[in-house]
């Protein structure tokens, strides 16, 4: 079958420093950019932006609720992704990450090659919870 049992997801883990702002809450469009630097985690198909970028990277990728307070987690089934237009942001490498509640997000890093990985582990995750 086309099943991915949890382990499978659990080897797309990521987590690293990204800058991340909320666009839009459940379909009501937020008045104002807050664009907050945060750890982020990717595991079991949740992406997580943590409240601050403190947390250690060590601790954090296994244990992150013990150490930091989850400020947004985004499922990612029925979620999707795409470079996001030039009018939502001047900032280069930004990523528009909508998920099925109607909430959009957007995630940037300075490096493409950092972006680029966040890209393709955030595509596989909603490719692969969708495939159910
Ligand atoms: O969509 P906007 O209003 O151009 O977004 C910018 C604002 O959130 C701005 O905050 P202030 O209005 O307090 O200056 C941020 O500092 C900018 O980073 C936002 O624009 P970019 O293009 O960086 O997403």
């Amino acid at each position: 079958t086309n099943q991915f049992t949890q382990e499978q997801i659990k080897t797309l883990d990521k987590a690293g420093v990204l800058h991340r702002t909320k666009t839009v809450d459940k379909g009501k469009r937020l008045r104002k950019k807050h664009w907050s630097t945060s750890w982020t985690v990717l595991e079991g198909g949740v992406l997580t932006f943590f409240k601050d970028s403190k947390t250690s990277a060590a601790g954090g990728l296994r244990q992150p609720s013990k150490l930091s307070t989850p400020e947004y987690t985004v499922e990612l089934k029925g979620a999707s992704l795409s470079w996001a237009p030039k009018d939502k942001s001047s900032k280069k490498n930004v990523l528009e990450l909508r998920s099925r509640d109607g909430s959009e997000y957007l995630i940037q890093h300075d490096s493409e090659a950092i972006i680029s990985t966040w890209h393709k582990a955030i595509a596989e995750g909603i490719e692969e919870l969708s495939a159910d």
